[in-house]
C-alpha cells in the first residue's frame, strides 16, 4: 500500500507508528478526526476492492446531482449503492414532497412576487421541474463540515439547501435578476459563508420585455448567497456568460469561466473567438463597493457593475483558450485548474499572482502558471492531495492524470512531459470527482467518472439508455476502471465525503423546525400532536389530529363535509430508527411520508363525497395492511 496522507494529515505509516497506536488502543481513534475507522477491517478491505459483503458500511457518502430529475441522491463509496433520493426542485411520489405543507412552504417562500404570479396563472404554487447540476457541501477552514448541501437549478433559476442531520431540503430560494443558475460552489474559508452562483444565460438586467433582439444591452449575473440565511447578499454584473464557478482557500477570490465572451447568440458567434476567459472576483473589493453604495438595487438586491472595464477593483478578466468550462481549485490551496472544453489544454492559476492584477495593472494572463495540453475536450479536474490532478476527456472518452508541478515547470520551459497515464471511460466523461478531492483533505484514493453515455456497456433498455458512472482506483500511477455505475438522467456532478463528515440523526427532534407550523397550529387548537386523536372545525375549515404508532392510527375515522378544506396532521410517536409510516388518501391524490417522531401535514379539498380509506403506505408492522381508516364526506345539500 502506498503512503497515502490520511484525513488527519498524518501518513499510514505515521498512523502505525507507536503512538498512533497507542492513541488507538487506549480508543481515541476518534481524536485523530475520524482517521482512526480507516484502520478497519472494513476500510482495509475496500481499499482493495468495491465489492463490500452484505451488511458492511461504505467509507464513504457519495451526493450526487440528478440533472434534469431534480433530485439529490445519496450513494455510498466504494460500493456505488444508491442509499437514499433527496427530492429537492422534483415531486416525489413517496414522501409527498410537493404536497405536504411542511414542503410546500420550502418550495414556494423563496419564489419571487413575478413567479408567483407566473404560477398563479397556471394554477399552481411551484415549479413541477428542476434542473440539479451541482451538489456541494458547506465548508469550515477548507473543509467539508458536515451541515449543508447546497445545490442550484439551472431550469428555474434557484438554489437550494439540504440539512445534512436529517437529509432533507429546507430552503429553496429563486436567484432574482439572474438566468438560469449554473455553477455554484460554497466558499471555503473561513467557512460557508458564502455560496457563489453563476447565471448561465445574459438577459437584460431588467428583462420586462423593453429590451428584446438587442443582445448588446443583455448583461450576466454573479451571485452571492449567504449561506445561512439562504438570502442573495450581493450580485455582480459581467460582460459574457458565466458556467463554473470556484473559490480559492484563503476567502479572497472566486472565479468563474465564460465559455461565450462573444455575447453571441449562436453557436457561430458563441464559439468565434480563440480566446474566451474566466473572471475573477475580488470578494473584499466588492463588499467594500456594496457598503459604500456603489450598487443600483434591483429586486430588493445590490447590483454592482463589474463588466469588463467599467471597475477593475470588482473583477478581472483572464484570458482563456476558448470556451473554458470546468473551475477546480487544488487542495494545494494555491492553484485553480480553468478546463479548456475546446480548447486540449487546461489553464493553471496561481493564486498568489492575482493580488498582482488587483493592485497593478499587470497582464491578466500573469497569474497563469502552466497551460498543458491534455487531449480532447478537458471538461473537469479532480485531485488526490499528492500534487495530481485528473481531467476528463469528454471527445477522448478518457480520464489523464497529470502533474501539476510538472506542467508548471514545462510552462517555464523545462522539457518535462506532465502526463502520468490516461485510462478510457466509457463513454464521454463530464464532471468527475475524487474522494475529499474538493477539499484541502484530498485523499487520492478514488475518482468518480460521471460519463454522459453508457451505450453497448448494459442491457438495452429501450432507445433512452442510463448514463455510466464508472468507479477509479487512484491508488497507483495506473488508473483502473473498477465498476460501472449505470445512472438515470442525469448525475452532473458529485462529491465524495468521508463517512466522519456527516452524522445524520437516525429519528427526527420533536423540536425541528420543519414542523414547526403544525406544531403552533396544534397548540392553538388545544391539542396535543402526540396524543392527537382530534377533529377541529373552523368554519369550513376542519383540521384532522391524529398520530401512528405501529401499526395503528388514533383516529379509525374521521366525518367532514363535501367541500371542506381539510388539513390532515399525522404525528408518528413511533420512537425506533427506521419505523417510518405514511399517510395515503385513496383517490385523493395524496400521500406523505412521516418518519419517526416526526409530523406531516396535508390541506386538500373534501370535494369527493362518500367512503374514502386512508392507509399507512410506509411498510411498518406484520399489522401494515391493518393500519387504515376512513375519511366520510358528507354530500353537499342538493
Ligand atoms: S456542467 Cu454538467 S458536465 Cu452543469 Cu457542471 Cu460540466
Ligand atoms: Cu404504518 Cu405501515
Amino acid at each position: 500500500m502506498t503512503d497515502k496522507k490520511t484525513l488527519s494529515g498524518l501518513s499510514r505509516r505515521e498512523l502505525m507508528s507507536a503512538p498512533a497506536k497507542l492513541a488507538l488502543l487506549a480508543g481515541t481513534g476518534a481524536a485523530l478526526g475520524g482517521a482512526g475507522a480507516l484502520l478497519q477491517p472494513t476500510q482495509a478491505r475496500a481499499a482493495e476492492g468495491v465489492n463490500l459483503a452484505p451488511g458492511e458500511l461504505d467509507e464513504y457518502y457519495g451526493f450526487w446531482s440528478s440533472g434534469q430529475t431534480g433530485e439529490l441522491r445519496i450513494l455510498g463509496i466504494p460500493s456505488m449503492r444508491e442509499l437514499m433520493r433527496v427530492p429537492v426542485f422534483n415531486r416525489c411520489s413517496a414522501t409527498g414532497w410537493g404536497q405536504t405543507n411542511e414542503s410546500l412552504k420550502v418550495l414556494t417562500e423563496g419564489l419571487t412576487p413575478e413567479t408567483k404570479a407566473y404560477l398563479a396563472a397556471h394554477g399552481k404554487v411551484t415549479y413541477d421541474n428542476g434542473d440539479l447540476h451541482h451538489p456541494h457541501m458547506s465548508f469550515t477552514d477548507g473543509t467539508y463540515d458536515g451541515r449543508y448541501l447546497f445545490m442550484n437549478d439551472k431550469a428555474n433559476t434557484r438554489v437550494a439547501r439540504v440539512r445534512c442531520d436529517v437529509m432533507k431540503c429546507d430552503k429553496i430560494i429563486e436567484i432574482p435578476n439572474a438566468h438560469d443558475i449554473h455553477g455554484m460552489r460554497p466558499q471555503k474559508f473561513p467557512r460557508t459563508g458564502y455560496v457563489f452562483a453563476n447565471g448561465e444565460h445574459e438577459a437584460p438586467l431588467v428583462n420586462d420585455g423593453k429590451i428584446l433582439d438587442e443582445p448588446d444591452k443583455y448583461v450576466n449575473i454573479f451571485t452571492a448567497i449567504d449561506g445561512d440565511e439562504m438570502k442573495v447578499a450581493w450580485q455582480v454584473m459581467v460582460s459574457g456568460n458565466l458556467d463554473n464557478t470556484d473559490c480559492d482557500y484563503q476567502g479572497k477570490y472566486a472565479f468563474s469561466t465564460s465559455y461565450n465572451s462573444e455575447m453571441g447568440t449562436n453557436l457561430a458567434e458563441m464559439t468565434a473567438s480563440e480566446m474566451d476567459h474566466v473572471v475573477i472576483f475580488n470578494i473584499a473589493e466588492i463588499e467594500k463597493g456594496v457598503a459604500a453604495g456603489d450598487v443600483q438595487v434591483l429586486n430588493g438586491v445590490p447590483v454592482i457593475d463589474g463588466r469588463k472595464g467599467v471597475n477593475k477593483n470588482y473583477t478581472r478578466y483572464v484570458p482563456i483558450p476558448n470556451s473554458p468550462h470546468g473551475v477546480n481549485t487544488a487542495p494545494d490551496k494555491k492553484h485553480v485548474v480553468i478546463n479548456g472544453k475546446l480548447s486540449p489544454t487546461v489553464s493553471v492559476i496561481d493564486v498568489t499572482k492575482v493580488d498582482a492584477l488587483f493592485e497593478s495593472d499587470a497582464d491578466p494572463r500573469s497569474c497563469i502558471v502552466a497551460e498543458p495540453e491534455l487531449g480532447l475536450g478537458p471538461l473537469h479536474t479532480a485531485y488526490d492531495g499528492q500534487g495530481n490532478a485528473f481531467t476528463t476527456l469528454f471527445l477522448d472518452s478518457q480520464v489523464v492524470k497529470w502533474s501539476i508541478d510538472k506542467a508548471i515547470r514545462k510552462f517555464a520551459g523545462e522539457d518535462v512531459d506532465p502526463i502520468i497515464s490516461k485510462v478510457d471511460v466509457h463513454y464521454q466523461p463530464g464532471h468527475n470527482s475524487t474522494s475529499m478531492g474538493e477539499t484541502a483533505e484530498a485523499d487520492g484514493k478514488w475518482l468518480i467518472s460521471m460519463n454522459k453515455f453508457s451505450k453497448d456497456r448494459f442491457l438495452n433498455v429501450g432507445p433512452l439508455k442510463p448514463e455510466n458512472e464508472q468507479l477509479i482506483d487512484i491508488s497507483s500511477d495506473e488508473m483502473k476502471v473498477v465498476h460501472d455505475g449505470p445512472t438515470f438522467a442525469e448525475p452532473h456532478d458529485s462529491i465524495i465525503v468521508h463517512r466522519s463528515k456527516v452524522n445524520p440523526r437516525t429519528v427526527w427532534d420533536r423540536n425541528d423546525s420543519t414542523f414547526a407550523d403544525a406544531v403552533a397550529q396544534a397548540e392553538a387548537d388545544g391539542v396535543d400532536l402526540e396524543s392527537a386523536a382530534d377533529v377541529i372545525r373552523d368554519g369550513n375549515k376542519v383540521r384532522v389530529y391524529m398520530h401512528s404508532a405501529a401499526p395503528m392510527f388514533s383516529l379509525e375515522k374521521f366525518t367532514v363535509k363535501q367541500g371542506d378544506e381539510v388539513t390532515v396532521y399525522v404525528t408518528n410517536i413511533d420512537d425506533i430508527d427506521d419505523l417510518t409510516h405514511g399517510f395515503c388518501l385513496s383517490n385523493y391524490g395524496i400521500a406523505m411520508e412521516v418518519g419517526p417522531q416526526a409530523t406531516a401535514s396535508v390541506t386538500f379539498k373534501a370535494e369527493r363525497p362518500g367512503v374514502h380509506w386512508f392507509y399507512c403506505q410506509w411498510f411498518c408492522h406484520a399489522l401494515h395492511m391493518e393500519m387504515r381508516g376512513r375519511m366520510l364526506v358528507e354530500p353537499k345539500a342538493v
